[in-house]
C-alpha cells in the first residue's frame, strides 16, 4: 500500500465519520400518520414525500414558498426492525398507465426524509444551513384501540367486554360468543381447544360488531381485527372470561391460562408498539374519512366524535396513570384531517373543516384534553377531480369532474374507467351543528357521489423539461406547514 492510498483511505474515513457525526447531530422529528383502514394514510405519505423531494406547489408551506428548502431526500431509515414505507412502489402504481391507487397496507412502516434548508434569521444563518430528519411512521389506527388495555387487568377487561357485547346494537353479533362464555367455568382445568374455540368466536364477534360500527369505539384488541404479522399466532389465542367470583382465577384453570395470555399480548404486542413507536412520536396526524360519516348521518357523526375522543385519550392519558410516565416525550401538535376533500366543490371545503372542528372541540371537552396544539383541516392528498360549472336551465351548478374507476355506478350508469363524469356533489350546510341533530341528515344532492371512486391523477416521474411536475392536492401544504413549519425556521 502506498502512502497516498493510506491518506486517501483516512480522508474517506474522516469524511464518513463527518457524515455520521452530522447525521447524529441533525435533529429528528418523528411524525405519526394514522387513521382507520382506507382513511388515506398511504396516499397522504406518498404525496407528502413526493412534494418534499420533488418540489411541489406548496404556497402555504413557508419554507418551500420562501425558497429556503435547498433539497429534501430519502435516507435509509434508522430503525432496522421496522419495515420501510414502500414509497417507490406506491408511486410506481400512480405512474402506471392508467394510474392506480396504492394497495392496502396493514402494518407499521417508516421512512426518513432529510430536509436541508436555510434559516430565517441572519443570526441562525451564520451557524450554517439547517438540517432536519423527518421520520414518518405509518401505523393502523386500529392499534390505538389497544392502549387502554395496558391499564386493565384480565378480570376487569373481561367484565367490560361482556358488558360491551350485551349492548343492544352488538348483541346480535356477539350472540355465539356470549353463549359460549355463559357455559364456561373459569375455574375448570385449562384446555387449549376451548381457548381456540373461544378466540375464534370472539374474533368473529369483533369483526361483525365492526361492520356497522367501523370507528375506534369498536371493542379491542386491535390485532384481533387487524392481525398483520400475528395472524394465527398463539399470542392471539385468548378471549375475555369474567371470573366466577371477584376473587382471582385459580391456578391451572382455564381462566388463569387466558389471563396469562392476555398479559403476554400486552407485554409482547401492545407494550412494544407503544414504547418503540407511539411514545416516541413528536407530531401526529390522524386522517378521518369525515365525508363518509356526513353521508351516513347523525349517528355516524356521533360515532366519529367518540372516536376522536378515544384518540385524544390515547395521546393524553390521565395525569396520574403510569402510562403518562411512558409518554414523557409528548406530542405537541396534533392534526385531525378530513381526507378526500376533492369529492366536494371548493365552496364546501371550509364547511367540511368546520364539521370536523366541531366534533374535535366536543371530543376535546369530553376528554378534558389540553396541552398539545390541535388543528383540523380538510384536505385531498392527491386531487383526483377538477371543478367545472354545469348549466341547468338558467342555473349554473358547481360540479366536480373526474374519471370514475371501472365498475363504479351512478344511478343506472356503470363507468368503464375511461369516461369522465361531471357530478354535482351538493353543498355542506353552513352550520355544522345542524348535522348533529338526530334528524340532521344533509341534503347532499347525490349521496352516492362520495362513494364514486375516481381514478387518481397520473403521476409523471419525468418530464421532457427535466422538471418534475407538481402533484395536484388540496391544502396538503397547510398540513405540512402545521406539522413541520416551526422546525424549519
Ligand atoms: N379522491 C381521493 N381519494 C383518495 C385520496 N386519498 C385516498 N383516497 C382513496 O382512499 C383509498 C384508500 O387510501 P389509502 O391511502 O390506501 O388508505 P390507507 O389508510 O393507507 O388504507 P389501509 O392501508 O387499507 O389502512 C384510496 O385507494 C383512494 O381510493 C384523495 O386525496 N382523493
Ligand atoms: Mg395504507
Amino acid at each position: 500500500m502506498r502512502l497516498s492510498d493510506l491518506t486517501e483511505t483516512t480522508a474517506d474515513a474522516l469524511r464518513g465519520a463527518g457524515a455520521a457525526l452530522l447525521d447524529v447531530m441533525t435533529p429528528t422529528l418523528r411524525l405519526g400518520v394514522t387513521g382507520l383502514a382506507r382513511s388515506g394514510k398511504t396516499v397522504f405519505i406518498t404525496a407528502l414525500v413526493r412534494s418534499l423531494v420533488a418540489g411541489g406547489r406548496l404556497p402555504f408551506f413557508a419554507a418551500m414558498a420562501e425558497g429556503r428548502v435547498a433539497r429534501a431526500y430519502l435516507q435509509p431509515q434508522p430503525d432496522d426492525a421496522v419495515p420501510r414505507f414502500a414509497y417507490e412502489e406506491h408511486l410506481g402504481l400512480l405512474a402506471n398507465d392508467p394510474p392506480r391507487w396504492p394497495e392496502s397496507t396493514k402494518r407499521i412502516s417508516q421512512l426518513r426524509v432529510t430536509i436541508e434548508y436555510a434559516h430565517t434569521t441572519a443570526f441562525r444563518r451564520a451557524l450554517g444551513p439547517g438540517r432536519l430528519h423527518v421520520d414518518i411512521v405509518d401505523y393502523p389506527g386500529e392499534w390505538l384501540i389497544d392502549l387502554p388495555l395496558l391499564e386493565l387487568s384480565f378480570a376487569d377487561w373481561s367484565l367490560r367486554a361482556v358488558k360491551d357485547a350485551r349492548a343492544p346494537h352488538r348483541v346480535e353479533a356477539g350472540k355465539d360468543w356470549l353463549e359460549l362464555v355463559s357455559t364456561l367455568d373459569p375455574d375448570s382445568p385449562a384446555d387449549e381447544q376451548t381457548a381456540l374455540t373461544g378466540a375464534g368466536l370472539f374474533t368473529r364477534y369483533l369483526q361483525a360488531a365492526r361492520t356497522p360500527d367501523p370507528e375506534l369505539t369498536a371493542p379491542g384488541p386491535g390485532r384481533f381485527l387487524l392481525p398483520g404479522d400475528l395472524a394465527g399466532s398463539p399470542l392471539l389465542t385468548f378471549f375475555p372470561l369474567p371470573p366466577a367470583r371477584d376473587a382471582a382465577y385459580q391456578r391451572g384453570s382455564l381462566g388463569a391460562m387466558l389471563a396469562r395470555r392476555f398479559e403476554s399480548y400486552k407485554s409482547h404486542v401492545v407494550m412494544p408498539f407503544f414504547r418503540d413507536h407511539f411514545a416516541r412520536l413528536d407530531r401526529q396526524i390522524v386522517l378521518v374519512d369525515t365525508l363518509s360519516a356526513v353521508n351516513a348521518g347523525a349517528a355516524a357523526l356521533a360515532d366519529l366524535q367518540r372516536t376522536l375522543e378515544a384518540v385524544l385519550k390515547c395521546f393524553r392519558p390521565g395525569a396520574n396513570t403510569w402510562l403518562s410516565g411512558i409518554l414523557a416525550r409528548r406530542i405537541d401538535r396534533l392534526l385531525f384531517a378530513a381526507t378526500k376533500a376533492d369529492h366536494l366543490h371548493h365552496t364546501s371545503h371550509d364547511r367540511l373543516e368546520a364539521i370536523l372542528r366541531l366534533l374535535a372541540d366536543k371530543a376535546m371537552a369530553r376528554a378534558a384534553f389540553a396541552g398539545a396544539e390541535v388543528k383540523t383541516l380538510a384536505l385531498a392528498s392527491l386531487r383526483a377531480t377538477r371543478e367545472a360549472e354545469a348549466k341547468s336551465g338558467r342555473q349554473r351548478l358547481p360540479c366536480i369532474v373526474g374519471v370514475p374507476l371501472p365498475g363504479e355506478r351512478l344511478g343506472a350508469k356503470v363507468f368503464d374507467g375511461k369516461a369522465e363524469a361531471a357530478v354535482f356533489p351538493g353543498d355542506l350546510p353552513d352550520d355544522p351543528a345542524s348535522l348533529l341533530a338526530p334528524s340532521g341528515r344533509v341534503a347532499l344532492a347525490a349521496d352516492s357521489v362520495h362513494f364514486l371512486k375516481f381514478r387518481p391523477p397520473r403521476v409523471s416521474l419525468e418530464s421532457p423539461s427535466g422538471e418534475e411536475p407538481a402533484l395536484p392536492h388540496i391544502r396538503l401544504d397547510r398540513a405540512i406547514e402545521f406539522l413541520l413549519g416551526d422546525r424549519l425556521l
